[in-house]
């Protein structure tokens, strides 16, 4: 029998997807001011939008501890928010200030934080896989029960050292998440045009690690998978991927004019937008009214709000200490 309106239980899931409602919303609009940023001149280099895909960084880092470790490409801002990192040491980092999470030395595709066990932020495709192998054989070894989530592009499966970090995870039973991101393009190669084996779970179960698709549009169904491949990857019985099919809606960077997809395409995908749906999905079953909405709404614009004055008032880096950190300090006896 259905529990009625007022029971725990639906209050419980009113709250939980009141909250992945608000992880989404956040991402999204703290996406959009990135790109008014960058056309003021205000965030400058590279910089990747995540708008379309949240549903699977606020889904499935869900299923995460406080102790996991997370590991990420430069499409990363949206993980880093569910995570915990503050939009203000984000934004600060994207303006370069001394005060961002990475000194201002990394900028968008560089966001790292040690206290959350965000390690990045990678600008090099593929290149978070050893990380996350390395951090997981590195827990493994010392006996914690800790699971690292490794989030990559679909472009990283054309990379040798995805293989390698394949083999090695499940060889070694290493209790890695991968978490592939497949959103059908690297920059302007469509996955058909670059893999003779388009079907990606297929690339994971020939190494024999358990892998399956999720509907990466869908929060609910990447929690959901990613909590009962977290369970498995916990229990000692090595790596599981995930393949998120999922789609951006923006331009690869804020540098690319979109010749290799067609406007139907996006348009197609944008029906199935995991914000407006999922948003949709909560108002038809009564679980979040206008004022809920509202407020979602005000805190994350305020947050963000707060995150550019947080930004406008840190400073730049002084220029004779622009060498600092890049080679270590060389002491004479
Ligand atoms: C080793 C390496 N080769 C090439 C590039 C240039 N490059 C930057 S992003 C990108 C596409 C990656 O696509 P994907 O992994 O699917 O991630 P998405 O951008 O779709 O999130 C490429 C080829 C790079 N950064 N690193
Ligand atoms: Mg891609």
């Amino acid at each position: 029998m259905a529990p009625p309106a007022s029971s725990p239980q639906s209050s419980l899931e009113r709250d939980h997807s009141l909250f992945l409602l608000r992880q989404m919303l956040r991402i999204r609009r703290f996406e959009e001011k990135c790109a008014e940023l960058y056309s003021a001149a205000k965030i400058r280099g590279f910089l990747h939008l995540y708008i379309g895909e949240e549903a699977v960084a606020a889904g499935a880092m869900q299923a995460l501890e406080p102790d996991d470790a997370i590991v990420a490409t430069y499409r990363e801002h949206g993980h880093a928010l569910v995570r915990g990192v503050s939009a203000a040491s984000i934004m600060a980092e994207m303006y370069g200030k001394q005060e961002g999470c990475s000194r201002g030395r990394g900028g968008s595709m560089h966001i790292f934080d040690a206290a959350t066990r965000f390690y990045g932020g990678n600008a090099i495709v593929g290149g978070g896989l050893p990380i996350a192998v390395g951090l997981a054989l590195a827990d493994k070894m010392q006996g914690r029960s800790r699971v690292t989530a490794c989030f990559f592009g679909e472009g990283a499966v054309a990379e040798g050292e995805f293989h390698e970090c394949m083999n090695l995870a499940a060889l070694w039973k290493l209790p890695v998440l991968f978490c592939c991101e497949n959103n059908l393009y690297a920059m302007g190669t469509a996955l058909k045009r670059s893999e003779s084996e388009t079907d990606l779970c297929l690339k994971a179960t020939s190494y024999e690690m358990p892998a399956w698709p999720v509907d990466g549009m869908d929060v609910a169904a990447c929690e959901g998978a990613a909590r009962r491949a977290v369970l498995a990857v916990r229990s000692g019985d090595g790596p599981c991927f995930l393949e998120f099919r999922t789609y951006r809606f923006r331009a690869h960077s804020m540098f690319d004019p979109q010749l290799y997809r067609d406007k139907q395409e996006v348009e197609e995908w944008k029906k199935r937008d995991p914000v407006v749906t999922f948003q949709r999905g909560l108002q038809e079953r009564g679980l979040l009214s206008d004022e809920d909405l509202k407020r979602i709404e005000e805190d994350a614009g305020a947050e963000i709000a707060q995150a550019i004055d947080f930004a406008e008032a840190g400073t730049w880096e002084a220029v004779e200490d622009l060498t600092k950190f890049v080679y270590s300090e060389r002491t004479r006896p």
